[in-house]
């Protein structure tokens, strides 16, 4: 209490003036010694508590104030791509942009709404994602946007993906383009949320694609971390290579272990194979995949899950990532536009928009999802201070 008043007191501007406090507060002490007139930027050499150790040993005391990987994030209604009672859109690409014009792909369902794995029928979803296909969707300014129908549809039964081909993601290389995606075989939530990724391919943004009916990032062996999921897959070009990014699971929880996160397979032909990475899993939390090139490494956007979600995290190398900053309202399933995706220049430069996904109705895999436009200040190149 005495530390307080006088504290106060010695802020009161008196006669115009502030006294300076900095002198003054070195003269008071307690058993541990003084206390200090700032706290420093550097770790000081007295008794810390234990909040302060970790100031210093976990985090940046210079907050988040000029560091380049924080954000806020706003969101804005997208023209065009408004939501209506039986039409889910979910898990958007990144956005490409090609003669001017810009491109996202998106999990589309147009069915009665959803019941539970056990109800599903060959018509009725379990899932807010079973029974899909994959559409596209053109805009000259990120806000209104124009559907233009399917870019992959579902093949028949027993073609690999009958069930629900869902979750796209964009790859440009050697001036071709590629669509990684999450192929169902059974009813979503059956056994798991059981898919591995596949892989079509187009001379076009606007296709016609065509679909390789087979695996090219496939579920690891029996009891390994990511033998039941394979999802999100999220393609950048980084050191000479396809780097995708996926959220991996092994199903069920088993014996306490961690259900899901998330792993990197690399390769140098877009249709595979791609080996997996023996660090993985790369990230130790977070739902949808959403990685960008940041300098010369990766930045993650992690969200949703696990004990490192809402943050942001950076790795020199793309395999070892590191939380550079807590943040809130992360975008969900983020599909950015990020103008060097697929540069391979050791020079990104971040991401200042992008879409996501929104369940309006709360969370629930029974419900339908829409799309958002987010805005945010993960670029060098642009600082626009109202999202710090
Ligand atoms: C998501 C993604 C995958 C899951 C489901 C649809 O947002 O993680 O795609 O399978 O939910």
């Amino acid at each position: 209490l005495s530390i307080f008043l006088k504290k106060s007191f010695l802020n009161l501007p008196i006669l115009g003036i502030t006294l300076a406090l900095s002198s003054s507060l070195s003269l008071i002490a307690d058993d541990q010694g003084a206390f200090p007139a700032q706290i420093p930027m550097e770790k000081p050499d007295r008794p810390l508590s234990a909040a302060m150790h970790r100031m210093y040993d976990q985090w940046n005391p210079h907050e988040d104030h000029g560091n380049e990987l924080y954000s806020n994030f706003k969101y804005t209604d997208l023209k065009g791509l408004e939501r209506s009672p039986n039409i889910s859109r979910r898990d958007p690409s990144k956005i490409i942009r090609v003669n001017g014009k810009y491109y996202v792909w998106y999990t589309h369902r147009n069915t009665a709404p959803p019941v539970g794995p056990q109800k599903a029928t060959d018509t009725i979803p379990s899932f807010d994602w079973d029974l899909s296909d994959i559409w596209y969707a053109t805009s000259k300014d990120g806000y209104t946007w124009e559907e233009q129908g399917p870019a992959l549809k579902r093949p028949e039964k027993p073609t690999y993906g009958w069930r629900s081909v869902t979750t796209t993601d964009i790859l440009i290389w050697q001036g071709k383009y590629y669509l990684y995606y999450q192929a169902f075989n059974e009813t979503p939530g059956l056994r798991s949320d059981r898919a591995a990724v596949a892989v079509a391919s187009s001379d076009s943004p606007d296709g016609p694609w065509t679909m390789h009916h087979t695996p090219v990032i496939d579920f690891g062996k029996e009891g390994e971390w990511d033998s039941a999921a394979i999802h999100d897959p999220y393609p950048i070009v980084y050191k000479d290579q396809i780097h995708i990014y996926y959220k991996g699971s092994p199903g069920k929880r088993k014996e306490g272990n961690i259900i899901r996160a998330q792993g990197l397979a690399r390769g140098t032909n877009p249709l595979g194979p791609f080996v997996k990475s023996k660090l993985n899993p790369v990230i130790n939390s977070g739902h949808e995949a959403a990685v960008f090139p940041w300098k010369d490494g990766v930045a993650a956007i992690v969200s949703i899950d696990g004990p490192e979600k809402n943050t942001i995290q950076y790795s020199p190398d793309g395999e070892n990532f590191h939380v550079v900053s807590n943040i809130q309202m992360p975008p969900v399933a983020p599909g950015s536009f990020i103008p060097d995706a697929y540069a391979n220049n050791g020079d990104g430069r971040g991401i200042t928009w992008g879409l996501s996904h929104v369940n309006f109705k709360g969370s629930g895999v029974q419900n339908n999802c829409g799309l958002l436009r987010f805005d945010c200040d993960l670029s060098l190149d642009v600082d626009r201070e109202i999202f710090k």
